[in-house]
């Protein structure tokens, strides 16, 4: 690949004949030319700036000066169609790893360096008309330099180690480009096994593959959503398993089918009365067995679901409903309702046992772990009652939300008859354990 730099600081660009970058050159893998500005200036002082029209502070760079620089590269050697004109400013598109590769496929890269308040205007707009060039201002980060030089610097070592033959183990290339399908990359370690009364992660050490996958992708997951959680946002849903989504419930996101949002859980108010009997209503029918009577269904949700009913719910002080929204738009996503001083009825003596009512989430965002969150949310507020234990009814047929429960820490304690507008029903009851954490 051929790489040109026009700058007036051509020494700045010396890192180049180091490293990896100064061993593609060496062996011809890159063909890179950096050459000085003011070899194409006229002038005695060879002047390459001037003051910008309209007023303001610092100098413009000359167009005249950069139209015959960029000529004499451009109608130089190298490929004439397919090139790329990189110009670095702050102002530019951001400059990432998929720049990089695109412009590890361009057949020549020309880089501008401007210095001062930059280059005038009409050179981008000119080359942009040019054929077989495409013009693109680059910006390496939302920060100031004195000019495009360590910016052309930062492109070049990255689109460098992209050409086939530079990098000299091509798996560390494969490895990363799936670091690259979004997340930041998991912690490394190597020997020594203790310094300075560090440890390195025990899992790490077990030999266990299975475990050191999940661990560092969970890593890679909480690294990502504590330092750049709009790259949490822009994960696919589909790329996203199971332990994926109840690790970010943990830490605040949901999935829906579009990936990652930001969701929050909190206690219930007066207002939310309506979305709640919206909600139940949708989803305790698909939690009935498929034997029970629609009219059946609907007189139950009708009586005990409705907004009048939620907004009982929420005045009574015997009752915690907790829910999970979506923190941009308000959404409701599930929520939780437990009942305290609720006996089990297979334990109608039990002392300061509390009951989980409710616990639903909208279909469509099942398995995303916010039912998981809220249930550890309940089982707090109840602890903090000073109940000993949690209990639930759930129907036999409901194998998916037994084994849900299970994952939560409840086991089943025996059975219990349950009326669904007028039919007795079949539960399986299942209880916890409470205690303060
Ligand atoms: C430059 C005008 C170019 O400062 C930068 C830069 C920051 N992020 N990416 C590039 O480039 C130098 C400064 C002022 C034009």
């Amino acid at each position: 690949m051929r790489v040109d730099v026009l700058t007036i600081f051509p020494d700045y660009l010396s890192p180049l004949e180091l490293s990896l970058v100064g061993k593609a050159r060496q062996s011809g893998l890159l063909d890179l030319r950096v050459h000085d500005l003011r070899e194409w200036t006229t002038d005695r002082h060879r002047t390459v700036d001037d003051t910008p029209f309209g007023g303001g502070a610092g100098m413009v760079m000359r167009p005249d000066v950069w139209g015959t620089a960029l000529d004499a590269v451009l109608d130089g050697a190298g490929p004439a169609d397919d090139v790329v004109l990189l110009v670095p400013t702050p102002a530019g598109e951001v400059f990432t790893q998929r720049t990089a590769e695109e412009l590890a496929g361009a057949g020549r890269i020309v880089i501008a360096c401007g210095r001062y308040e930059g280059i005038d205007a009409r050179v981008t707009e000119h080359y942009a008309q040019r054929p077989g060039t495409t013009v693109r201002e680059v910006s390496i980060g939302d920060y100031v330099l004195n000019g495009g030089e360590v910016a052309a610097l930062v492109v070049v070592e990255a689109v460098a180690r992209l050409l086939p033959g530079v990098v000299g183990n091509p798996e560390s290339l494969v490895e990363e480009s799936h670091g690259a399908a979004g997340l930041l990359e998991y912690p490394n370690y190597t020997k020594p096994a203790q310094w300075r009364g560090h440890e390195v992660p025990e899992v790490l050490t077990s030999g266990h593959h299975a475990n050191i996958v999940r661990w560092r992708r969970d890593q890679a997951l909480r690294r990502t959503a504590e330092r750049r959680p709009e790259l949490i946002e822009r994960l696919p849903a589909d790329s996203l398993d199971r332990a994926d989504r109840t690790l970010l419930a943990e830490l605040g996101w949901y999935v829906d089918a579009n990936g990652p949002r930001p969701a929050e859980i909190r206690t219930a108010e007066p207002h939310d009365a309506a979305a709640l009997a919206e909600l139940a209503g949708l989803t305790f029918p698909l939690a009935c067995p498929p034997t029970l009577p629609a009219d059946a269904i609907a007189e139950f949700v009708a009586t005990q679901l409705d907004e009048a009913s939620f907004r009982r719910y929420l005045a009574d002080p015997q009752r915690i409903i907790d829910v999970a929204t979506d923190r941009r738009t308000g959404e409701l996503l599930g929520y939780t309702m437990v009942v305290l001083d609720s006996p089990p009825p297979t334990d109608p003596s039990a002392d300061g046992a509390a009951e989980l009512s409710k616990c639903y989430v909208r279909p469509e965002l099942h398995g995303g772990g916010i039912a998981g969150r809220l249930v550890a949310r309940s089982r707090d507020a109840v602890a903090r009652t000073g109940a000993q234990q949690l209990w639930l009814g759930t129907n036999v047929a409901n194998r998916r939300a037994r084994r849900f429960y299970e994952r939560c820490g409840f086991a089943v304690v025996g059975k219990r008859r349950f009326e669904v507008g007028g039919l007795p029903q079949d539960d399986v009851v299942m209880s916890t354990p409470v205690t303060t954490s």
